[in-house]
């Protein structure tokens, strides 16, 4: 049980529930409010069965916590008030011998101690020395638990939990109230042991208002809770008179010597407390996982938008749009195309001697058509790319803990809704390197083949060209006049290039063409940009955590029924 409540505590550090989802934030709470009860309550209580049980006083402002304390202890050890509330840091009372269980750190180590002094602040724990409390308990005077004082209701719910046992105080007038009620359900759904001290009541009232509250217990499952009743009377030097107090330090008297009973009770809690935590567990890996999946909602829409501009562009390729405009105007310069057109029927061999001529023949004429290629294919790349990134970003805006995202990482000078800057060098440098791959293409099909050789006399640039309309103008999705210009010379560049490549081979030089390209832009443009979302996600992923914590809390709940 040690082990794996351990486990737990390690496992909710720092748990990935950054993103601000619904129940998150409460999430966060319980995880901190788990992490807190183990290791003032449950670690220590397995490492030490044997340190002296706590005993907390909690309940409403005014109920008298303070004033039935000293009245056990015999003496002021913590100052009752008329001012509401009182108590705003807790006491503890020892017996002597016992200081050793509750200076240090053991449990409730994150607030301070003090001893010999009322403290400053809220966050301290008055240690009390008194003979007059047993040596295998512990009293802890808690300041009110549903106080308009929020540092009073934290450290109460704190002292709660870290609690072997509760003495639950409330009043004739007060004990109907509702929240006092909702944490002695969670007593109950704890398996915490609870003694309810009903102070203040008016002489002659205590027989019905007694019936009425043991029916309520009796209701919330707490019917064999003992309830001791004091009624309303003077105080004597601030305490009440001994006789009123004595049934209650009977019982704890007898708690503290029966160390069969004592250990059953703090058995009893401990493991209530861990099948909650089991349980606790289970729900904190459901909240995890949710921030997983919303995780991976946001990397899959990033994932849409870039796949759509991939197809987009693919599409683009194919369908002659990068033809337009500039590069058809280059590539009329570079072949003269009514003409070819004409003849295109006639001799096919003096045909490729004409183009033959003219490509090599006009060496600037092809770098130009090339630089216009670029030039389209950037174009194109950069207005699909910023598309994605728009759509990307669109997807996580709708979402709150997106559009937080978006704005986390502007913060860090980040700025997601744009491009990244470097994006049309990096595209200007994948077409070079992707033209070059062509020629590359071209010379490798030319080795050892006489017809290819012979086409490759006529400009390796030329031929690079010509092979370039034929990708960008594959289907004829031009229109108008562009289709006689383009695709005809698309045609014509077919033909000539079948005729000294051979068919076959111009089919699949321009499909590896093509796919190079394809997949240069989906790897080098797009999967960058896509990589800036992505890597945003990367610390929000959860990893195995959600896992792990059904992991541990299988362990702890299976260690329980051994
Ligand atoms: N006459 C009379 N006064 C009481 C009795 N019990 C408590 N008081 C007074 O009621 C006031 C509140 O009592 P406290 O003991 O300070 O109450 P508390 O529950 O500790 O209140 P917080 O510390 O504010 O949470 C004090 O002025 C007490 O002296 C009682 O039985 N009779
Ligand atoms: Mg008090």
């Amino acid at each position: 049980l040690l082990k794996a409540a351990t486990a737990l505590d390690e496992v909710c550090t720092d748990l990935p529930l950054s993103l601000d989802l619904p129940g998150a934030a409460e999430a966060r709470r319980a995880a901190a409010a788990a992490r807190q009860q183990l290791a003032d309550y449950v670690i220590p209580r397995l490492r030490d069965v044997d340190a002296p049980a706590l005993v907390v006083v909690g309940g409403s402002t005014g109920a008298g916590k303070s004033t039935i304390v000293n009245s056990l202890v015999g003496d002021e050890v913590s100052k009752p008030g008329v001012l509401r509330p009182t108590t705003r840091s807790p006491v503890l009372v020892h017996h002597p011998a016992t200081a050793m269980w509750f200076e240090g750190t053991r449990i409730l180590g994150g607030i301070s101690r003090i001893r010999g002094g009322p403290a400053t602040r809220s966050n301290q724990l008055e240690l009390v020395a008194r003979p007059s409390i047993p040596d295998t308990i512990a009293v802890v005077d808690a300041p009110d638990f549903d106080s308009v004082v929020d540092a009073n209701r934290e450290i109460a719910t704190q002292l709660l939990d870290a609690a072997d046992l509760w003495v639950f105080v409330t009043t004739a007038a007060r004990y109907a109230d509702a929240v006092p009620w909702t944490f002695l359900r969670s007593a109950v759904s704890r398996g915490m042991h609870v003694a309810i001290v009903l102070n203040r009541v008016p002489p002659g009232a205590a027989a019905e208002v007694g019936r009425h509250l043991a029916e309520m217990l009796r209701t919330e499952g707490l019917g064999t809770a003992p309830v001791f009743t004091i009624d309303e009377q003077l105080l004597d030097g601030g305490l009440l008179p001994d006789r009123s107090v004595q049934p209650l330090r009977a019982w704890l008297g007898a708690l503290a010597s029966d160390q069969q009973a004592r250990a059953a009770i703090i058995r009893r809690s401990l493991v209530g407390t861990i099948g909650e935590l089991a349980a606790q567990a289970d729900r904190l890996a459901g909240a995890v996982d949710y921030q997983g999946e919303f995780v991976q909602w946001l990397a899959d829409r990033v994932d849409d938008a870039f796949r759509r501009a991939h197809r987009s562009i693919a599409e683009d390729i194919r369908n002659g749009t990068v033809m337009r405009g500039e590069v058809l105007a280059r590539w009329q310069d570079l072949v003269g195309t009514g003409e070819l057109l004409k003849q295109l029927q006639s001799a096919i061999g003096r045909l490729r001697d004409r183009i033959g001529a003219a490509l090599s023949g006009r060496p600037q004429a092809t770098e130009r058509f090339q630089g216009a290629v670029s030039h389209g294919i950037e174009i194109v790349v950069r207005e699909r790319t910023a598309q994605a990134v728009d759509d990307a970003v669109g997807y996580w805006r709708v979402q709150p803990p997106g559009q937080a995202l978006l704005d986390e990482v502007r913060t860090e000078g980040v700025d997601l809704t744009r491009p990244e800057r470097g994006l049309d060098e990096r595209t200007a440098r994948l077409v070079r390197d992707w033209q070059a791959s062509v020629l590359e293409l071209l010379r490798r099909q030319g080795a050892g083949k006489r017809r290819t050789a012979k086409a490759l006399s006529y400009g390796v640039n030329g031929l690079a060209a010509v092979l370039m309309v034929g990708i960008f103008a594959q289907t004829g999705g031009l229109t108008g006049a562009e289709v006689v210009i383009a695709g005809g010379s698309s045609a014509v560049g077919h033909q000539v290039l079948a005729a000294v490549l051979g068919d076959q081979a111009v089919r699949s030089l321009t499909e590896t063409a093509r796919a190079d390209l394809e997949r240069r832009i989906g790897a080098d443009v797009l999967g960058v940009e896509a990589q800036r979302f992505l890597s945003v996600l990367e610390r929000h992923r959860p990893g195995d955590r959600g896992a792990r914590l059904r992991e541990v809390g299988h362990q702890l709940a299976t260690a329980l029924d051994r």
